[in-house]
């Protein structure tokens, strides 16, 4: 009964013609089953569909680590890809719950578009990669160079700004398709593709030919802090992302993996029993049960196991956890606690 009245509450509203900005997204996921996560169209590490199809990477993490919270199950999620321009109205609209396609946190973006971020899940910073063969060695050194971006990106912005700050004249070349920036950069119609620094690892393994014929610069141009958004005025699903979040990286903080999850149910540190469930009433505080955290850790993991496991030196990018490593090991990975 209660189902009902929440099922047919909901369809008045959007029968209405509320818009879902003002809706209860919690409740509106609870009764759909699936989270709709807005991702990239493809961008290995972060996500991109594997051989089999299925949606991988660190950011689709995220949006699995929401449904196994939420849900029960970390696959109810409906993958939306969306290029960069794309991605701030499909939140606006509806068409997504969740925005987790490595965007950047700006001042602007947090306010001025109906969207607010949930937590940080990788801090990035743009960089530049060239073609080995033009022999460069320094952002300096691209005084009159044609470069690569793509359009609705952070990177436009910081490619006019830092060239203004250091007097390098360049000319842009601004596409809104991935994969056609990408091939614009392949064929050789500009000599730079500057975009977040793992972004560049990503397209240099992934997306070229030959990786070894490319390098990546070294200066990094820009802090890129990229994180999951929601619609703002939407709390309850705020909290759900953020504390999914939490909960992760606190795994990882605990020592708690997918691998000895259960061993730790029985652990004596009240930490480990508060993010598990087992004592506390953090589940209750978000509206779901007190196992939602425990589910995240067993069916995708703690953090630093989706960063090894996505982006990771055992993967492809081979990125090092730099600025990503948790707080007490030099990062900014700090997860709140779970009290
Ligand atoms: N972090 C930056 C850049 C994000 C971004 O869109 N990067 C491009 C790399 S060129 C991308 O992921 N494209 C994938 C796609 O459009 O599917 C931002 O938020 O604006």
């Amino acid at each position: 009964m209660r189902g009902f009245k929440m099922i047919a509450g909901l369809a008045v509203l959007l029968g209405a013609g509320m818009p879902l900005a003002q809706a209860d997204t919690l409740a509106v996921v609870k009764t759909r089953g699936a989270v709709q996560c807005g991702v990239t169209t493809g961008f290995a590490g972060f996500s991109a569909p594997d051989a089999k199809g299925e949606w991988k990477g660190l950011d689709v993490d995220m949006c699995r680590a929401v449904a196994a919270a939420v849900l029960g199950d970390a696959s109810k999620v409906k993958i939306v890809p969306l290029n960069a321009q794309q991605r701030f109205t499909a939140l606006q609209s509806g068409e997504i719950d969740l925005l987790a396609r490595n965007t950047t946190v700006t001042q602007s973006r947090d306010t001025s578009l109906g969207a607010v971020h949930a937590a940080i899940n990788f801090y990035d910073g743009q960089g530049f990669m060239v073609p080995k063969s033009l022999g460069i060695t320094s952002a300096r050194d691209l005084n009159g160079a044609t470069v690569c971006m793509q359009t609705g990106t952070s990177n436009e912005q910081n490619m006019a700004d830092w060239a203004r700050a250091h007097d390098v004249q360049y000319k842009p070349v601004v596409i809104e398709q991935f994969n056609e920036v990408v091939n614009a950069f392949a064929a050789g119609r500009c000599d730079v593709f500057t975009t977040d620094a793992s972004g560049l690892a990503s397209i240099r393994i992934a997306k070229l030919s030959k990786p070894a014929d490319y390098v990546i610069l070294p200066e990094i141009i820009s802090k890129e802090p990229l994180g999951p958004f929601v619609r703002q005025g939407d709390d309850a699903w705020l909290n759900v992302v953020k504390w999914s979040f939490h909960a992760m990286a606190g795994a990882e903080e605990l020592g708690i993996t997918t691998a000895n999850v259960d061993a730790q149910l029985k652990s004596a540190d009240p930490n480990v029993q508060r993010l598990l469930g087992v004592t506390g009433s953090a589940g209750k505080n978000l509206g779901l049960d007190e196992q939602w955290a425990y589910r995240i850790v067993k069916q995708v993991g703690n953090y630093g196991e989706s960063f090894e496991r996505n982006v990771g030196m055992g993967s492809p990018l081979q990125i090092q956890r730099g600025l990503n490593a948790l707080w007490k090991d030099g990062g900014l990975i700090y997860p709140l606690p779970i009290r």
